[in-house]
């Protein structure tokens, strides 16, 4: 099975920390989004929207990191992706909330801008009003994360062992530490990470976009 990803992207992360938990190998083959390979004929014939993550398996081709998530999760028969309609139903709002409001708001309104300028509006001025408003909001959805999503016991979103939704949602989340967000006031949010950073397939996912993290940080220290 052949996964399309750039190192360290926010919805290949989930992907890649999701297999090696279920045991699925991945051919992992890199697209290049800083030299505009996603955008060429190649990979746009693969995926029309140009981005990553995207899984070929045989002739059959799946985009969307949540489509790829849930699929590998039946594929392996993942309890992380439960049968029983209730269970999946819970499962399957918070791929969407994560993917629909939090995404928008904290990852591209407040974080990416901040850390790739180029994803942020030209106008300064228009910069400035859209991170205010989204760092609002982002700081919002990550309230409700802490306080409504994350209740005890946890320390997952699933309870005792994490969702497809937690393997998503943490890379949402810990975007913010390319931008130093602070997570002090959402305890609950620190300790879902500490338990995801933890598990066996963190650094498979992880492990690249740590290393740029990293170097943004101390870049900015510079
Ligand atoms: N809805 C897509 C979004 C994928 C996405 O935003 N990928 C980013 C990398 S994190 C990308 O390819 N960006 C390149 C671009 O949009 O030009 C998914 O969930 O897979």
């Amino acid at each position: 099975m052949r996964v399309y990803h750039f190192a360290g992207s926010t919805t290949c992360r989930p992907v890649e920390m999701f297999a090696a938990e279920a045991g699925i190998a991945l051919q992992l083959i890199p697209v290049n989004l800083m030299t505009g390979e996603h955008v060429g004929p190649g990979y746009t014939a693969k995926n029309p929207s140009q981005q990553v993550p995207t899984l070929e398996d045989g002739d059959f081709v799946l985009t969307e990191n949540a489509a790829i998530l849930r699929y590998l999760a039946t594929l392996s028969d993942s309890p992380a992706y439960p049968k029983e309609p209730k269970a999946r139903a819970r499962v399957d709002e918070q791929l969407d909330w994560f993917n629909t409001g939090f995404s928008r708001e904290f990852c591209y309104g407040a974080i990416y801008p901040r850390v790739m300028p180029h994803l942020g509006y030209e106008d300064p001025a228009v910069q400035a009003a859209v991170n205010a408003r989204c760092t609002a909001k982002g700081e919002r959805f990550m309230r409700i994360l802490d306080q409504d999503m994350l209740k005890d016991p946890g320390p997952f979103l699933g309870g005792a062992e994490p969702n497809l939704a937690d393997y998503m949602g943490v890379a949402y989340a810990t975007l913010g530490e390319m931008a130093r967000f602070d997570y002090a006031p959402y305890p609950r949010v620190q300790r879902w990470i500490a338990a995801m950073k933890a598990r066996p397939g963190w650094k498979a996912g992880h492990g690249a976009w740590e290393g740029w993290r990293d170097h943004v940080l101390s870049q900015a220290a510079a």
